[in-house]
């Protein structure tokens, strides 16, 4: 995994503070540096009661969290192996981020979240697959979202919710982000609904999982995620869906996939990797 490439903690609509630069050659744990991180958490995040959110075990002793396991409400068990826990607290595997405590994240150790990478073929208006100019290659179009607050391009995903398994966590925030559709009647959403229940549960490949390189990691709390493709090359249902966004996207849209295109944190990671699966342009 990879650390380190934000100067700040938080997104836009968050306090942000100033992370310290950790030169790429100290990030690992195991190379020596004067380390003097910044220790911050968010209000926020302190001072909530939800049973969902940590308490701080190292302001309060009692506090028992169970480590590197699944206790049914949340999973703290990191796609990178077993974490150490020094301090009381969960040491971030892919190294130095410059800041302590929880930032804006609720658990301490990995916070996993769902990435759906909804592709189809670009097509021309006869139906043929457009080709792009220079790789000579088709272009993919995924659903792409503008994130409320870091105005970014990103995949539509989220955290994976207490008790929640992560194929319903696709499935809940490709809804809420993308098919915000108020004026839509009962029936049509339903069989929408239906739709993508089906090809969700069903249709997709794994592209990735693990750390993402999130601007809300910390040493202490970080972002997890596993990144579904859910790809329809003919057309069929998918593929003729509008998007329109809703929740934490600003806007939906089918967005051409290739290089030239910023997204937040890692998910130009994850759509490359769609790209190669599919062998198209890059
Ligand atoms: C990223 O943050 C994940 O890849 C996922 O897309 C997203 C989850 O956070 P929210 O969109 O809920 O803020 O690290
Ligand atoms: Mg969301
Ligand atoms: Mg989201």
């Amino acid at each position: 995994c990879a650390n380190a490439k934000f100067t700040r903690t938080g997104t836009k609509d968050q306090v942000a503070i100033i992370r310290p630069v950790i030169p790429d050659e100290k990030v690992r744990w195991s190379s020596s540096f004067d380390y003097q991180p910044v220790e911050f958490t968010a209000e926020k995040v302190r001072t909530s009661t939800k049973e969902y959110v940590d308490r701080d075990p190292r302001q309060d002793p009692s506090v028992e969290i169970p480590w590197n396991s699944d206790d049914r409400l949340c999973d703290r068990r990191s796609y990178h192996g077993t974490y150490k826990i020094i301090g009381r607290v969960p040491q971030n595997p892919c190294g130095r981020t410059g800041i302590t405590g929880r930032g804006h994240l609720g658990h301490f150790g990995p916070n996993h979240a769902a990435d759906p990478i909804v592709t189809r073929w670009k097509r021309d208006a006869d139906g043929e697959k457009v080709i792009h100019t220079e790789t000579g290659k088709p272009i993919l179009q995924f659903v792409c979202i503008k994130r409320k607050d870091t105005n970014e391009y990103a995949i539509p995903g989220g955290m994976v919710d207490k008790k929640e398994k992560v194929t319903d966590t696709l499935q809940r925030e490709f809804q809420e982000e993308t098919l915000n559709f108020p004026e839509l009647d009962e029936r049509k959403k339903h069989d929408l609904l239906a739709t993508i229940k089906d090809i969700f549960e069903n249709g997709g490949i794994r592209i990735y999982c693990g750390y993402v390189d999130d601007p809300r990691n910390t040493d202490n709390s970080w972002m997890e995620t596993t990144a579904y493709n859910f790809h329809d090359g003919n057309n069929e249902h998918l593929a003729l869906i509008n998007v329109h966004g809703g929740s934490d996207a600003l806007s939906a849209f089918w967005h051409d996939l290739g290089s030239e295109t910023p997204l937040f944190a890692s998910h130009a990671d994850f759509v490359e990797r769609v790209a190669h699966l599919h062998q198209a342009h890059w």
